[in-house]
């Protein structure tokens, strides 16, 4: 059984997809990272960068509980524990972890960049707007480019790369990061076709009223990105 950490933003949808496409018996443990309940030391054991999504695996490898922190970790576990959405042969494989590499170390990365100083941050501060403004939309770019030439981003098949980029394109998350999504045709046709499928919506809905995108009181301000984030734990 996998205990799923979670609260329903972009890296914590990864891993609630995945879950619903796997269909491993998981079970909800509710991290609210506006109120700080990431900060609590069982779940700093659990995830040290005290971050969601992060799971433990009750049967894990020898038998033992096997706790995994990193949305692209728990997303190569759950693929590697169950063969699904990851392929046997070396070349797709690593068709699958350059685009998952590129959502962990790129997409991921400047889109929260890039959210930050367009919706949270209480200063407007236009160099640091439109520099990560475009970045997203060169990163968007490539997405585009890529998804003009194969179906998915890994090639024909549907992947955990996917998995990995889509709940970083969805409508409530362009419209934060100041995306219009009509000018990458293909990564519009690409999201739509992933939104149609039930386990995606299924993981998507997972406590997703719960979160509200930008005006956070100032108690979420310091959670997630004042005093509180940056005190030695
Ligand atoms: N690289 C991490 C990033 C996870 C991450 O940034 N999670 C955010 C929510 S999307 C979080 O837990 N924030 C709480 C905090 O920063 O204390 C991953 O992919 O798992």
């Amino acid at each position: 059984m996998i205990k799923h950490y979670y609260w329903p933003t972009p890296n914590g949808h990864k891993t609630a997809i995945m879950l619903e496409e796997v269909e491993l018996e998981y079970e909800l443990y509710p991290i609210d990272i506006l109120k700080g309940e990431q900060f609590a030391p069982e779940f700093i054991s659990i995830s040290p960068n005290h971050r969601i999504p992060a799971i433990i695996d009750t049967d894990g490898p020898e038998g033992r509980p096997y706790p995994v922190f990193e949305s692209g970790a728990i997303l190569l576990y759950l693929a590697e524990k169950t063969g699904r959405l990851w392929p046997g042969d070396m070349k797709s494989r690593y068709d699958v972890m350059q685009w998952l590499m590129f959502q962990m170390g790129k997409v991921g990365p400047m889109f929260g960049q890039n959210g930050y100083f367009q919706g949270y941050c209480p200063e407007h501060v236009p160099l640091a707007k439109a520099r990560y403004h475009s970045i997203s939309m060169q990163i968007y770019d490539v997405l585009n480019q890529r998804l003009g030439e194969a179906e998915y981003l890994a090639g024909n098949d549907y992947s955990i790369a996917d998995v990995a980029t889509y709940p970083w394109i969805l409508p409530k998350q362009q419209a934060m990061h100041k995306i219009d999504i009509e000018a990458f045709p293909q990564v519009k046709r690409w999201a739509n076709e992933i939104s149609k499928r039930p386990a995606v919506q299924r993981g998507v809905a997972v406590l997703a009223d719960d979160m509200k995108v930008g005006n956070p009181s100032n108690d979420a301000y310091n959670n997630m990105f004042g005093n509180e984030q940056f005190k030695q734990k």
